[in-house]
C-alpha cells in the first residue's frame, strides 16, 4: 500500500484513516487538499478512467457528464438506517438495527473492499468558516466521482482542517461503492458516534455524505441535543425596491421545486424586486441574540434535479450550470453538449441517452433520467446572496411548508400561530417523486419534508419544534403553499415559477404586518379581491378563488389521511398536535 502525501497533523484524523485503510486495504491513499491543481489532476484521471465524460469545453467550460449504474439512480429509503443505541430513539419511521450488529455486518462487507482502488480522504466543512453552527466531516471514499462532487457541494480541503484544528469532533464518513450490487447497499447512520457508513451505491444522495447524511440525518440529531434545527429547507432573501431585505426558509419534499423557488426571478410587474439565493436544499437554524431564528446554508453547491430546467423555469440555474458542473444521467449530443427533457430548444435528432444507448425523439423512454442531476458550485449563481459567508446566518421571518398536491390544498394560507404551524408542517402531504426509488405520484405524509431525513424519533422531532418556540422572542410566521393544484381537466391552476413571487410578496407583507387576510378554517388566506394579479394573463378573480377553495369533503378525507402517520406515532405524539387536529376538524 503506497501512501500519498498526508496533509494534516490531526492525530484523530490520521488514526482513523489508518484504521480504515487497514480494513478496506486500498492500493493507494490520496489526501485531498481542495486546490485548483488537484481539481485539474483528479478530473483528468476521472476522464481517463471513464468516470467522467468531457463535454464540449467551448460551450460548457469545466463541465463533465457522469453516468451512474442504471440500478443506482436515486436515494433508497429501504436501505437507509438510523442505528441509535435503542430502536425507540430511531422511532417508527426509520429502519433500525442494533449498532453492534450493523457495525459487524458493514465491517465484513468493507473488509478488503478497496483492494486495487484509491481511497480518497475528503475533508470538508459544512457552513461558513467561523460559524458556531459549522461542522467538519471527513469522507473516506473509493469513488473519484464523489471526491470531485464533494469539492463542488462543500467547502472542501484545507479550510476544513483549519476549522478542525486538533479536535476529534468531526463526522466520520466511510463510503465504498463495493460492486454496486443493490443487495449490498447500505446507507447507515450512527448519530451517537457522529458516524456514517455508505456501501454499494454511487448515487449523490446516498454518497455525498455531507448532504443528506450529515447535514440532515446526523444534523437533526445533533440539533435536538444542542438546541438548534437541521431542516430540509431552502433559504432566500427578498429585496424590495427600497433595499429592505426579508429572509424566508421553505420546506418542500424532494423534487418539488426548492431549487426553482430559491433562484426565482420576479415577473416584470415586480420591477426593482430581487430574490437572493442563500441555499436551495438545507438550512441549519439556531436562535440568535436578537430573538430571531438565524439560518445558514451548510452547503456550497447545488445538486439539483435537471429535467424541466430551462430559461423560462429557472434562468439563474441555467447560468449556474453553464460551467464547472458535473451532470449526472443526462443525455449526450453529438457535439458534446447535454440534453434533458424540458431543456430550451428542440430535442436533438439523435443523441446518447443517460444509459449510454442511442436515442431519437421517437424512442419510447426519456433521454435523461427523470432524477438526472447537476452538481454546480453556488458561486456560479448570479443571484447568490452575499450573506452566504456570514457566520451569523440570516434572520428568518417566515417558514413555508409546501407539497405537490393536485387537489385539496389551496395556493397559500398562513397558520394561526407556531403550534398550528408545527401541526401544518407535521401533516404535510405530497405526491412522491423520482428523487427516491419507488412509485411516483402517490400522496404520502412527509412531515416538514423530513420523513426520509430525520435522524431520530419523529415524535421527538415534533416536540423539539414545539420547544424551539420558547427560545425565540421573534419567531418566524409559518405558511403553507401549493403550486400544483389542478382543475377538473388536469391542468395546473397556477402558473408557478416566477409568478410565485406574488405569493411570496403576500407572505413577507404578512410578516411585516402590511397585507390584509381573511380568516378561513385552515388559517389566514389572501383576500381574493385584493391579491396582486396585475399583469397575470388568463387569471381572473374567479379562477383565483378556485385556487383557494377549501372543500369540506376533501378536508374530511385529508384529516382522516393524517392517520397514516399519526397512528404510527400515536404513543409519543405531542398532545398539542392531537388538539390541533381536533380544532381543525371542528373548524371544517
Ligand atoms: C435531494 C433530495 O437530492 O431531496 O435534495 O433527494
Ligand atoms: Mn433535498
Amino acid at each position: 500500500m503506497s501512501i500519498g502525501s498526508q496533509n494534516t497533523l490531526n492525530p484523530h484524523v490520521v488514526a482513523w484513516v489508518n484504521e480504515t485503510a487497514a480494513l478496506c486495504e486500498p492500493e493507494r491513499i490520496y489526501w485531498c487538499d481542495g486546490s485548483e491543481e488537484e481539481r485539474a489532476q483528479l478530473t483528468e484521471e476521472a476522464v481517463r478512467q471513464g468516470v467522467l465524460i468531457e463535454l464540449n469545453q467551448e460551450k460548457l467550460p469545466g463541465c463533465y457528464l457522469h453516468r451512474s449504474h442504471p440500478n443506482d439512480v436515486a436515494r433508497v429509503e429501504a436501505c437507509t438506517y438510523i442505528c441509535t443505541p435503542t430502536q425507540k430513539e430511531a422511532g417508527p419511521t426509520n429502519n433500525w438495527t442494533a449498532p453492534d450488529q450493523m457495525y459487524d455486518r458493514l465491517r465484513q462487507l468493507s473488509a478488503g473492499a478497496m483492494r486495487g482502488r484509491t481511497l480518497y480522504v475528503v475533508p470538508y466543512l459544512m457552513g461558513p468558516p467561523g460559524s458556531p453552527l459549522a461542522r467538519v466531516g471527513i469522507e473516506l471514499t473509493d469513488s473519484l466521482y464523489v471526491a470531485l462532487s464533494m469539492r463542488i457541494m462543500t467547502r472542501m480541503g484545507a479550510v476544513a482542517y483549519g476549522e478542525l484544528e486538533d479536535r476529534a469532533d468531526f463526522n466520520r464518513g466511510l463510503h465504498s461503492m463495493l460492486d454496486l450490487n443493490p443487495e449490498r447497499r447500505y446507507i447507515v447512520h450512527f448519530p451517537q458516534d457522529n458516524a456514517i457508513i455508505s456501501l454499494g451505491s454511487n448515487y449523490g444522495g446516498n454518497v455525498l455524505l455531507g448532504k443528506k447524511c450529515l447535514a440532515l440525518r446526523i444534523g437533526s440529531y445533533l440539533g435536538r441535543r444542542e438546541g438548534w434545527m437541521a431542516e430540509h429547507m431552502l433559504i432566500l432573501g427578498v429585496e424590495s425596491p427600497s433595499g429592505e431585505k426579508t429572509y424566508v426558509a421553505a420546506a418542500f419534499p424532494s423534487a418539488c421545486g426548492k431549487t426553482n423557488f430559491a433562484m426565482m426571478v420576479p415577473p416584470k410587474s415586480f420591477a426593482g424586486w430581487k430574490i437572493w439565493t442563500i441555499g436551495d436544499d438545507i438550512a441549519w437554524m439556531s436562535p440568535g441574540p436578537d430573538g430571531h431564528l438565524h439560518a445558514i446554508n451548510p452547503e456550497a453547491g447545488y445538486f439539483g434535479v435537471i429535467p424541466g430546467t430551462n430559461f423560462a423555469s429557472n434562468p439563474n440555474a441555467i447560468k449556474t450550470i453553464s460551467r464547472d458542473t458535473i451532470f449526472t444521467n443526462v443525455a449526450l449530443t453529438p457535439d458534446g453538449d447535454v440534453w434533458w427533457e424540458g431543456k430550451d430548444g428542440t430535442p436533438p435528432v439523435q443523441c446518447i441517452d443517460w444509459r449510454g444507448e442511442p436515442w431519437t425523439p421517437k424512442s419510447p423512454t426519456p433521454a435523461a433520467h427523470p432524477n438526472s442531476r447537476f452538481a454546480a458550485p453556488m458561486r456560479n449563481n448570479p443571484m447568490l446572496g452575499v450573506e452566504i459567508d456570514d457566520p451569523a446566518g440570516v434572520p428568518i421571518s417566515a417558514i413555508i411548508f409546501g407539497g405537490r398536491r393536485a387537489a385539496t390544498m389551496p395556493l397559500v394560507f398562513q397558520t394561526f400561530n407556531w403550534v398550528h404551524g408545527v401541526f401544518t408542517g407535521a401533516t404535510l402531504g405530497s405526491e412522491t417523486t423520482a428523487a427516491a426509488a419507488g412509485k411516483v405520484g402517490q400522496i404520502r405524509r412527509d412531515p416538514m419534508a423530513m420523513l426520509p431525513f430525520c435522524g431520530y424519533d419523529m415524535s421527538d422531532y415534533f416536540t423539539h419544534w414545539l420547544e424551539m418556540r420558547r427560545r425565540l422572542t421573534r419567531p418566524p410566521r409559518i405558511f403553507h403553499v401549493n403550486w400544483f393544484r389542478k382543475d377538473a381537466q388536469n391542468r395546473f391552476l397556477w402558473p408557478g415559477f416566477g409568478e410565485n413571487m406574488r405569493v411570496l410578496k403576500w407572505i413577507i407583507d404578512r410578516c411585516r404586518g402590511c397585507a390584509t387576510a381573511v380568516e378561513s378554517p385552515l388559517g389566514w388566506i389572501p383576500d381574493a379581491e385584493t391579491f396582486d394579479l396585475e399583469g397575470l394573463p388568463n387569471m381572473s378573480r374567479e379562477q383565483f378563488a378556485e385556487l383557494q377553495l377549501i372543500q369540506p369533503d376533501e378536508w374530511r378525507r385529508e384529516i382522516l389521511s393524517h392517520d397514516e402517520l399519526f397512528l404510527k406515532l400515536y404513543a409519543r405524539l405531542p398532545k398539542e398536535l392531537v388538539f390541533q387536529r381536533e380544532l381543525l376538524a371542528s373548524r371544517i
